[in-house]
C-alpha cells in the first residue's frame, strides 16, 4: 500500500492524502470484493484531489501578464524583446526636459530576418496601427517608412537587432504619452507600450 501511496503521492494535496492512507488502512482488512471497489473509490478521490491541486496551482502561476512598469532610474531603461514577439517593459515612465536613455535589446535566439525587432518612439497621439502597417512594407529601409506622414510620427528608433544585439535610443522628451512599437511586420499588435513623461 505504502508503494500505492508514493506513486499517486501529490504535496499540494496533503490533507487528502491521510485521508487516503484511512482508506487504504480500511481497504487492507476487507475481503477481496470490497477491496477492489474500496481502492476505486480511493484511487478516484485521490486523483480527483490530485488533479483540483495541481490544476489551482496551475492557474495561479498564469496570472503574470500585468502590465509591467519601468521607472528610468538615472535616467536609464533597458527594454528586451524575444522570439515571443514581446517587450518586457510596457510602461516606461521617464522625467520631463532630462536627457534619457533607453537601452533595446534583443534577447531572442531567431535569425534577424524571421524575428527582428527595432523599438520605435512616436509622437504623443500618433496611430499606431496606421504606423505599422505602413511601416510593415518599407524593408528597404529597416521597416522605418518614408512616407513623410508616417515618418514625421517618429520621435526616435533603434535599428532593427538580431539575436543578441542591442541598440540605444538617447532622447530628451517633452511631458507627455508617447507610444512605442516594433515595427517589424505583423509585431506593433503585441510589440507596443507607452512612455509617459512628467
Ligand atoms: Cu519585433
Amino acid at each position: 500500500m505504502i508503494k500505492v501511496a508514493n506513486i499517486f503521492f501529490c504535496p499540494p494535496a496533503s490533507k487528502i492524502t491521510l485521508n487516503f492512507f484511512e482508506q487504504c488502512y480500511v481497504i487492507l482488512h476487507m475481503k477481496n470484493t470490497f477491496k477492489v471497489i474500496g481502492l476505486a473509490v480511493a484511487l478516484t478521490s485521490f486523483t480527483y484531489a490530485c488533479d483540483c491541486g495541481c490544476k489551482a496551482k496551475k492557474e495561479a502561476g498564469s496570472e503574470e501578464k500585468a502590465p509591467v512598469t519601468a521607472t528610468a532610474v538615472a535616467n536609464e531603461v533597458v527594454v528586451k524583446g524575444d522570439d515571443t514577439m514581446k517587450f518586457d517593459v510596457t510602461e516606461i515612465e521617464v522625467k520631463a526636459g532630462e536627457p534619457t536613455k533607453i537601452i533595446f535589446k534583443n534577447v531572442g535566439a531567431l535569425p534577424k530576418v524571421a524575428m527582428g525587432h527595432n523599438l520605435v518612439i512616436l509622437k504623443p497621439g500618433s496611430d499606431v496601427a496606421k504606423f505599422g502597417m505602413g511601416a510593415a512594407s518599407a524593408a528597404a529601409t529597416e521597416y522605418i517608412p518614408e512616407d513623410e506622414a508616417l515618418k514625421s510620427m517618429i520621435v526616435a528608433n533603434t535599428k532593427v537587432l538580431g539575436p543578441g544585439e542591442e541598440d540605444t535610443i538617447e532622447v530628451t522628451l517633452e511631458a507627455g504619452e508617447y507610444p512605442f512599437l516594433c515595427s517589424f511586420p505583423g509585431h506593433f499588435a503585441m510589440m507596443k507600450g507607452t512612455i509617459t513623461v512628467k
